[in-house]
């Protein structure tokens, strides 16, 4: 491995342990199915769907020849003021999944850029009624909504925090998890929908008239999995309809299927202004951000400008490249004629059934479970917090299974097209690794 090390040390690895990870590397050479290849020749299941993007599985034939076509077809064409056609039919078609009254959808490239990208579409509507003073945002302790400047500001994470400015004139909400009350729940949690109510204490401290939107994850990811409690969500809505604040739901984990509905808004039955979405768009082939807006917000930001005017001015280079408009297009046939959102429901009881097993193993504090996500979150080992989860990742890597360690907790996120069989495996490797880790 001595040569292999050398190599390993040009990337800045993101949001990695470089140091640590290039004396032991774990590399992924090739993927099918539910199934990845190590450089040392081993199969790994795949638990986390790569990093919770992966949701029809891996090299999955449709998306990867609309890729191919799309390469050898139109390798790239400007969307300022120039357009090309799947941009249009690929909109289209989220706009038919989305919940009613969504239809208009802006393209970027990562869920970071999507939430940028809604933020400032916040601002642009609410100065485009004229209430330009509506600039606040307010985000919740625990969330995660990427990396940009605007995202770590309403996100609440503080080690992803600490070391950056951050955007003036936003605020938190607290986060939902509250173990005491609700450990072991299996789905929504029955207490804690009080906790939306917060934000009238934030509207009582700021007042509406400064507040430009409110932004959650329906059910939290990257923090460790938190499910929102029952009627939470429907609270949040009320309030915003009340006092005229947008309502964004982060869907980049949750959206296409994850939940058992193509957006969590839908499982969830409350509907959003915006979602922004990435990851399973694409099933991971090609970066792709999106977000889906009420096309009442739409029409207010483009009828606010004088004609023949640019009505927003923002965009990225690649907004709706060729490629990833491709894949988008093989993923959401692949999606719809494998009936994977309905699958990812039918499994959901084997699932919980499977994971609520785990309960009184060594060192197992609570279980959480939503559609096909599941957290086992563990006793942080004194002074090294983190190092017990990340043991049972590295163990469950030896044995051929791909976990995903955040904090002490281990997130899990299959593919859609997991077999019952594979979910067995999945948590008999599991027990097994919990068993053995002190
Ligand atoms: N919002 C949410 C809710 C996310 O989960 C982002 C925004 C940012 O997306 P990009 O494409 O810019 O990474 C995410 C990303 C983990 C993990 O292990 C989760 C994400 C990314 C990397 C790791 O939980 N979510
Ligand atoms: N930096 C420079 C110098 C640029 O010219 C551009 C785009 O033209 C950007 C950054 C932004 O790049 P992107 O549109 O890929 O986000």
């Amino acid at each position: 491995m001595a040569s292999l090390s050398n190599d390993l040390d040009s990337f800045w690895m993101p949001f990695t342990a470089n140091r640590q990870f290039k004396q032991t590397p774990r590399l992924l050479v090739s993927a099918d199915g539910m199934y990845y290849k190590s450089h040392d020749g081993r199969t790994i299941l795949d638990g986390t769907a790569g990093l919770w993007c992966c949701n029809a599985g891996h090299n999955r034939p449709k998306i990867v020849e609309a890729i191919q076509k799309s390469a050898a077809t139109l390798d790239f064409a400007p969307t300022f003021q120039m357009g090309h056609p799947s941009a249009f039919t690929l909109a289209n078609r989220l706009a038919a999944i989305a919940p009613a009254g969504m239809d208009h959808v802006f393209f970027c490239n990562s869920g970071s850029e999507a939430v940028d990208s809604a933020l400032k579409m916040a601002q642009a509507y609410h100065r485009a009624r004229g209430e330009g003073a509506r600039t606040r945002f307010i985000g919740r302790e625990r969330a995660y909504h990427g990396v940009g400047f605007g995202g770590i500001s309403v996100g609440g994470l503080v080690s992803n925090r600490k070391t950056f400015l951050q955007l003036p004139g936003t605020d938190h909400l607290r986060h939902t998890h509250d173990p005491a009350r609700n450990a072991f729940t299996k789905g929504q949690p029955q207490h804690g929908a009080e906790f939306a109510e917060e934000l009238e204490r934030l509207i009582a401290l700021h007042d509406a008239s400064t507040i430009a939107a409110v932004i959650v994850e329906p059910v939290a990811g990257s923090t460790g999995v938190l499910v929102p409690p029952v009627g939470y969500l429907e609270k949040l809505r009320a309030i915003c309809d009340r006092t005229g604040i947008l309502l964004i739901f982060d869907e980049v984990i949750t959206g296409f299927g994850r939940t058992g509905a193509p957006f969590a808004a839908q499982r969830f039955g409350v509907t959003p202004d915006m979602i922004t979405a990435a990851k399973g768009v694409t099933n991971g082939t090609v970066p792709m951000g999106v977000v889906l807006a009420k096309s009442s917000l739409y029409e207010t930001v483009t009828n606010a400008a004088p004609e023949n005017a640019i009505e927003f001015f923002h965009g990225y280079t690649y907004s709706a490249h060729p490629l990833a408009c491709a894949a988008a297009l093989g993923t959401l046939d692949t999606y719809e004629e494998e009936g994977l959102f309905e699958r990812a429901l039918s499994l959901d009881s084997h699932w919980q059934e499977r994971l609520h097993a785990l309960r009184g193993l060594p060192n197992v504090i609570d279980l959480r479970n939503f559609g096909l996500i599941g957290a086992i979150e563990l006793a942080p080992r004194a002074g090294a917090p983190g190092t017990r989860a990340y043991d049972v990742f590295t163990g469950c890597y030896a044995q051929g299974l791909l976990t995903r360690a955040t904090g002490d907790t281990i997130a899990l996120s299959p593919p859609l097209i997991v077999e019952p069989a594979q979910i067995d495996q999945l948590f008999d490797i599991l027990e097994e690794v919990l068993r053995k880790t002190a």
